[in-house]
């Protein structure tokens, strides 16, 4: 009777009944049971200092990316035919998705799938010029690789608010800078995307302020050609077997 009292009491003193805490508070590890994971960032978190400092990484992966998945686990969690299929599926189907939790996927699995491939879009070894098929492909569409990034760095500095900017490739393997505004992503609109810049404000504030036109300067010395030449690789070998 004591420990029930003594619960009453302390439950009070938050100002909350026992069953306005179980709400408040889920048990861990439903937060950790449904299907879509957090991937670790392929890198420590400060391995892109100077150009991207760690603490804006930490919080970048861990809290907005996670928040991310636990949002789109959430959305899915009465649709477990659904929620088997990875986030370019959906992304790439949204009309297939209920209308009720249609933006919910749209907001979540674009921002769990840009942030996924966002991470392995850069390295501490990374910056250069891009090589092989796709610096053919890039000299062809845009002239050469500056011109590639100053119209990336152009676009990505218009984008107005929040989103990102990127660049793709479409089944007829044309190349394409493009804008997206929030967490909406290319793969919707039947793209491949091949590199991106993520220009919400939470990507460099606190090392860049406002300066967002710095932050995309930041992002050319850390680029990760290798992975968009991979991905332009196996979209070539995939349209050709
Ligand atoms: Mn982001």
């Amino acid at each position: 009777m004591g420990e029930s009292f003594d619960r009453r009491v302390f439950l009070g003193a938050l100002g909350l009944t026992a069953g306005g805490l179980a709400c408040a508070a889920p048990a861990p590890e439903e937060e950790f049971s449904s299907p879509h994971e957090l991937p670790p960032l392929p890198y420590a978190a400060d391995a892109l200092e100077p150009h991207i400092d760690g603490r804006t990484m930490e919080l970048h992966h861990d809290a907005h990316h996670g928040a991310y998945v636990r949002s789109l686990n959430n959305a899915l969690a009465e649709s477990p035919d659904l929620a088997e299929k990875p986030p370019e599926a959906l992304l790439a189907e949204l009309d297939a998705v209920p209308a009720a939790i249609r933006t919910a996927v749209r907001n979540h699995a674009g921002g769990h799938y840009n942030h996924s491939l966002f991470w392995r879009m850069m390295s501490p070894r990374g910056g250069g010029e891009p090589a092989g098929e796709l610096s053919a492909a890039i000299d062809k569409f845009f002239g050469n690789a500056d011109s590639l990034k100053s119209r990336m760095s152009e676009q990505g500095g218009s984008v107005f608010g929040s989103g990102w900017v990127w660049l793709t490739l479409d089944s007829d393997l044309t190349l394409r800078v493009e804008t997206t505004a929030n967490q909406d992503s290319p793969v919707s609109q039947g793209r491949i995307v091949l590199l991106g810049v993520d220009v919400w404000e939470h990507a460099y504030y606190l090392q860049y302020q406002n300066r967002r036109a710095d932050y995309l300067q930041a992002f050319w010395r850390v680029v990760d050609w290798d992975y968009p030449m991979q991905r332009y690789a196996d979209a070539v070998a995939g349209r050709q077997g």
